[in-house]
């Protein structure tokens, strides 16, 4: 494979395209396929654009929380009005009557009614970690936003650990793949199985016209049932409650669950820094517990990996996808699981299968029945995700492993350049070119060389 980039062009590379899809106050996901805000993207973009300016990363997250949801919910996607024509679908015609909820912000612009993995806390952090590397300036407004948007935080962390987990489990539930951020993952295959759809109107694939291939995007059965879940929170006027009782897709989800412990551990600090109430403390720490209690009550010890479940078929859901090192991304574990994920990490199932490109994991294992190398979440490695690896590494005191983890992902997109998702096996770019939080995470990487002082900012 050829050279793309030489690894010293890689920051400026990254600069460019964030610079290029920053629409003034936010960022869109990628330059065509996705010109909307995503909620998750959003708060990756965040952390790497601390790294070029704290103030603009701040209003990157600010942007987005001005659309949250009286319920505290942080819509998955806030669209964008001039978005080009028959450019996303779907789009906010689409979503439009969520605006008529009770509990929505006012529109436009129009927002959906889904949520995306909590990343958002942890984002808000590290830009006051990256302040505190700069003037007196920065730290001052750096601590003005925190006290600014950490309100905002707690409620959408409470939404999650109610109206997304009314059992009290710790774990977050989705009523739809989109919820989860990994669409096609075969995690969700058996679930989505279930699921009948009836009477759904013709749709247009605008996704199709902006990759090389459709085999590289769900399929049209996977959106057949994606729209018709949609319909179906629409009809239930996306009632929280409603959607709970009646909505034949309802999962908790694993990997959304560990990002939402290791956010509150975040939020925890953000209160300490904030001078927050007493109580709010108690109510954080309460949370973090109940939230890695909830993943060990999902640990497969003969998969040495965590699984979602299924609350509707009442079941576990067996598939090996990158969701299971779940444990490790929410922190803390002894040593012994610990052992037993590395081991996980390590053996074919991951980083060891030899048809891998580079000692990346794929977002599905290749043993796994439901993996395929080139569709989206069925196999590709992705960055964001091997960022979320790495980022729990250090937190596990596992620095040499981060450290070899950094570099290969540099390697990759310097050779690769700034994509969605790779093959695995070839290292091809798949999905959009120039994706914004491909941008970031290689941004906050090339400025984390020295990893003692990363590992001091965690
Ligand atoms: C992908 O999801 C959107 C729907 O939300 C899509 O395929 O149209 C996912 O990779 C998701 O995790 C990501 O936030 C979004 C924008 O990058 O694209």
């Amino acid at each position: 494979m050829e050279d793309t980039y030489k690894p010293e062009a890689l920051p400026w590379r990254a600069e460019k395209i964030l610079r290029k899809n920053d629409m003034g106050g936010w960022t869109k996901a990628a330059p065509n396929l996705y010109p909307h805000q995503w909620s998750w993207d959003s708060a990756f973009i965040a952390l790497g654009l601390a790294h070029l300016d704290t103030r603009r990363a701040a209003r990157e997250l600010q942007t987005l929380f001005a659309h949250q949801w009286k319920t505290g919910k942080v819509p998955h996607i806030v669209f964008n009005s001039d978005a080009p024509p028959h450019s996303y679908f779907p789009g906010s015609e689409h979503w439009a009557c969520a605006a008529a909820s009770p509990d929505a912000p006012p529109a436009p612009p129009y927002t959906s009614c889904l949520s995306q993995p909590p990343v958002h806390a942890i984002a808000a952090l590290r830009i006051w970690e990256a302040a505190k590397r700069r003037s007196e300036e920065e730290i001052a407004s750096a601590w003005a936003f925190l006290k600014d948007i950490y309100p905002k935080l707690l409620s959408w962390h409470r939404y999650l650990l109610t109206y997304r987990d009314p059992e009290g489990s710790g774990l977050v539930t989705i009523y739809h793949p989109w919820g989860s951020g990994t669409d096609n993952s075969p995690r969700w295959d058996a679930a989505l199985a279930a699921v009948e759809v009836s009477d759904l109107p013709p749709y247009p694939r605008y996704d199709l016209q902006h990759v090389g291939s459709p085999s590289q995007r769900p399929t049209d059965a996977d959106y057949d049932r994606y729209l018709w879940l949609v319909e179906l929170i629409k009809r239930a006027w996306c009632d929280e409650t409603t959607i709970y009782e009646s909505h034949p897709f309802l999962v908790k989800d694993v990997l959304s669950s560990a990002i939402l412990v290791a956010a509150n551990e975040a939020l925890l600090k953000i209160a300490e820094l904030v001078e927050a109430q007493e109580e709010d403390h108690t109510i954080i720490a309460a949370w973090i517990v109940r939230g890695r209690r909830g993943l060990e009550g999902c640990w497969e010890p003969e998969l040495g990996l965590c699984l979602d479940y299924d609350l509707r078929a009442d079941r576990p859901l067996q598939v090996r996808t990158v969701a299971g090192f779940a444990p490790l991304i929410a922190g803390s574990l002894d040593p012994r699981q610990l052992g037993v994920l590395l081991k996980t990490l390590d053996s074919p199932t991951f980083l060891g299968h030899r048809g891998l490109r580079w000692p990346l994991p794929p977002s599905t294992s290749p043993e796994d029945p439901g993996f395929n190398p080139r569709s989206y979440w069925r196999g590709p490695t992705w960055p964001v995700v091997n960022w979320l690896l790495w980022w729990s590494l250090i937190r596990a005191d596992e620095t040499e492993r981060a450290e070899r983890l950094r570099r290969t992902a540099l390697e990759q997109l310097a050779k690769g350049g700034f994509g969605e998702y790779f093959d695995p096996f070839t290292g091809q770019l798949l999905g959009s070119a120039d994706q914004s939080w491909t941008a970031a995470v290689a941004l906050d990487w090339l400025s984390s060389e020295s990893l003692p002082e990363v590992k001091a900012a965690l």
